[in-house]
Order: C-alpha cells, then structure tokens, then sequence
C-alpha cells in the first residue's frame, strides 16, 4: 500500500482531508474546509497552498515550484529549522536548515468543532538530520486551516544541555504587484539590510518596493500588515514567539538567477517572515519547548 493509501486508511477526514500521492512518492494533504482550502507537503510539512473561499490565493506558490524529494520548493511556507541563512559553521550544509527537504510525518489529524482541520506533523530525524544537528530534540509543525492560516512550530529540547536555535515560516503571499505593495507595522525597527552589505538601518513608515528587497527586522512587535491594493485586500499577519521579521523580494535579476520563480513570478509575491533570527536565535534550556507561531488571514479593502 503505497504511503497516501495508508493515510487516506488512518487519517483521511470525508470531505475535509485527504491525501495523495504524487510522482517519486511526494505526498500532499489537502484540505478543504467551508471558509478556505489547502495543501501541505509531507516532506517539510510544507503548506504550499492556501486559499480563503471567494478570494484569490493568499498564499504564493512558484509556477515552476519543483514537487521531488529533497527538493526545496519555491513559495508556500518553508519551514526554515534549526538555522536561519547560512549555517554558523559549516557552509556545506543547506541555508535555512535541512527542516524543509526531510520527511515529517503526520502525528495527528482533527476536525475541530467550528470546522477547522487541525494537522500535526513532526520531522523524522536520521542519521542525516543528526551529522547536521547533534543535539537531542523534537520538533513539531501545527498547521490549523480555516478563515485563518495558522502555523505554529514547536522546538524541544530534549537532551541535558542547551543549545541555540533559529529558525523561520519563510512565507511567501501572493500579492497583485510588490511595486505597488506596501508593509507596515516595521515603523521605526531596525533591521539589517543584506542588499545594503548587511548595514544596520531604521524603518521609516511603511515598507515599498523599487528593487531587490532582503532585510532582517529586529525587535518586531508581532503584528504586520501587507497592503495590496492591486488585488484590493490587506493581509493581516500576526505573530508570536518572535522578535525577527525578515522582508524579501529578489526583484528580477535574482529571481532570474534562482530558476525557479517562472517569468515575472518576482512582481507577484513577496516573502514576510515570521522569524528567530540575528540576535533574536534562541537559547533553548534542556527541557524547554519554544514555541512560535503564525496568523494569516486578508481583509478586502
Ligand atoms: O529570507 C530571505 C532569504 O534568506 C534570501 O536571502 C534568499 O536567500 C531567500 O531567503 C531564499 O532562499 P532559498 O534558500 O529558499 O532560495
């Protein structure tokens, strides 16, 4: 029985949740739910899509997105665990983490009350995951489906000492044109400007777009908003757990070079991070869990 047969036996929800198996045994969960639908990869417990019901996708998803084992795929929700960026001391591991092209596997599917689908996945440590992260520990991908996207990755520690963690949901929304999407809710944080040869700048009012945007704000507050009035709709993000919010569209030359954005992908989306990254990585004590999470949902305006 091949790996969706036997989750559609175990876990399929009728007309809520059900799984299938794609070509070199990628598999997906999809979700439908009254007020949205959504898929979520196995592999990286990756949500690639989610769509309110009557509104335009919220969140974006590469049309040259490569579905293959081990392979990171280009929009929806990386999953990036247990670094951010390039690894602090080897650079042959993998930017962002390994968390996003291992298997996880699905602990728990519910049916809340008010019609929500609640999935838990867990990554499945190896020999790999281990040459790459010693430490003992589990982590946990929660993702909630419903008039809200909401994503909560739970660290623990579960060995006898410390170790430092960061990580991000390296969310990619689907906008009508970033040169003409603004962010607030950055006013006045600093952040570090990796465009800029990392120079450490201050936020003035809202965040615009006119070139290859990659910035790491700190001391963030938990709530921001994309305004998009092309596609005439503000998307709420709220946030806890975290104190970085990284900002990123890589305009057009980079998105050339990437491969995988497809032609002019760059002018539909834009990447807000809900992060733990720079001086806000995390000290996670033996026993301890970190939990941090993400909101999503859009107003029309
Ligand atoms: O979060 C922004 C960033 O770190 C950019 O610097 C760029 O590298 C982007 O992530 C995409 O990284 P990826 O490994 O998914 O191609």
């Amino acid at each position: 029985m091949n790996q969706a047969a036997e989750l559609n036996r175990r876990l399929a929800i009728a007309d809520f949740l059900a799984f299938e198996e794609l070509p070199d045994g990628f598999v997906v969960a999809h979700v439908t739910t009254p007020e949205a639908t959504a898929s979520i990869a196995l592999q990286g417990a990756h949500v690639m899509r989610y769509q309110p019901a009557g509104q335009a996708p919220l969140i974006w998803l590469s049309k040259l997105a490569k579905l293959a084992p081990g392979k990171s795929i280009r929009g929806g929700v990386p999953v990036c665990w247990p670094w951010f960026g390039a690894h602090p001391g080897n650079a042959q591991f993998p930017g962002h983490g390994f968390a996003r092209t291992v298997p996880w596997q699905l602990l728990d599917a519910a049916l809340l009350p008010d019609r929500r689908v609640r999935l838990e996945f867990e990554l499945v440590q190896s020999e790999a995951t281990r040459a790459q992260w010693p430490h003992a520990s589990t982590v946990r991908n929660i993702v909630t489906v419903g008039p809200e996207l909401e994503v909560e990755l739970a660290t623990t520690n579960t060995g006898d000492s410390p170790f430092e963690l960061g990580q991000a949901l390296h969310t990619y929304f689907e906008i009508g044109d970033i040169r003409q999407a603004t962010i607030t809710g950055l006013d006045a944080c600093d952040y570090i400007d990796k465009v800029g040869g990392s120079a450490r700048k201050t936020q003035r009012g809202a965040v615009d777009f006119a070139g290859e945007t990659d910035r790491i704000y700190l001391a963030t507050h938990g709530h921001c908003e994309i305004h998009d009035p092309v596609l005439g709709r503000r998307i709420l993000i709220t946030s806890t757990g975290s104190r970085s919010t990284v900002v990123w569209n890589p305009w057009t030359e980079k998105a050339d070079k990437m491969g995988d954005f497809g032609p002019d992908g760059w002018t539909g989306m834009v990447c807000v991070e809900t992060a733990n990254a720079a001086e806000d990585v995390i000290q996670l004590a033996p026993g301890a869990t970190h939990r941090m999470t993400a909101q999503y949902r859009s107003i029309r305006e």
